[in-house]
């Protein structure tokens, strides 16, 4: 059975899912009215100081793998059409490399302030964890619609604690882009 997560819930998933290997995280949203809305999920590897350890263990639709291999990202997808996954991302925990510590899931609306665009557009917004094997999903997380007058979310984050990959439903709303988060990690 799939576990809902709630802002702020963690999940051990090397205790829980002690066979997990690989795991599929996958984004979908849905535009409100006819206008388009491009959203993008990145994904920050950051090291024990809070940092990129390369600029290649940031992954985003132009730089589709991590050097370790161990995160894919599987393309970008600018409109959200359809009921399945819009954006998904593949993570094989074994081959994550020993220096990264924390896995950041950024999501992102392209050109946000250009378009004049927020979360406030969107219904539907999720992210959820699937075993790539089994294809079963493990668990899930709805945006709140609290995140309104926001532009990008740091919806999840998977954390290396004491050797366990726990993930986290952090939520946390902000309006700076993604360069912003490029300038606080690089
Ligand atoms: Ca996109
Ligand atoms: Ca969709």
């Amino acid at each position: 059975m799939s576990i809902s997560l709630k802002k702020g819930n963690s999940f051990n998933l090397s205790k829980k899912e002690v066979s997990l290997k690989k795991i599929m995280v996958g984004l979908g949203w849905e535009v409100k009215s006819n206008s388009t809305l491009d959203l993008d999920v990145s994904v920050f590897m950051l090291g024990k100081n809070g940092k990129l350890p390369a600029d290649e263990f940031f992954v985003f639709y132009n730089n589709l793998k991590s050097p370790d291999g161990a995160v894919q990202h599987t393309g970008d997808n600018r409109t959200g059409a359809g009921d399945e996954d819009d954006e998904m991302v593949l993570v094989n925990l074994p081959n994550i490399s020993e220096a990264i510590t924390e896995i950041l899931f950024i999501v992102s609306i392209h050109e946000a302030a250009v378009r004049r665009q927020n979360f406030g557009n969107l219904k539907d917004a999720y992210i959820h964890i699937v075993d790539v094997e089994t294809k079963r999903e493990i668990l899930r997380y709805d945006l709140d619609n609290e995140f309104g007058a926001n532009y990008d979310v740091e919806f999840g984050k998977l954390s290396r604690i004491d050797g366990d990959w726990v993930f986290v439903a952090s939520g946390i709303g902000d309006n700076k882009g993604l360069q912003g988060y490029i300038d606080n990690f690089a």
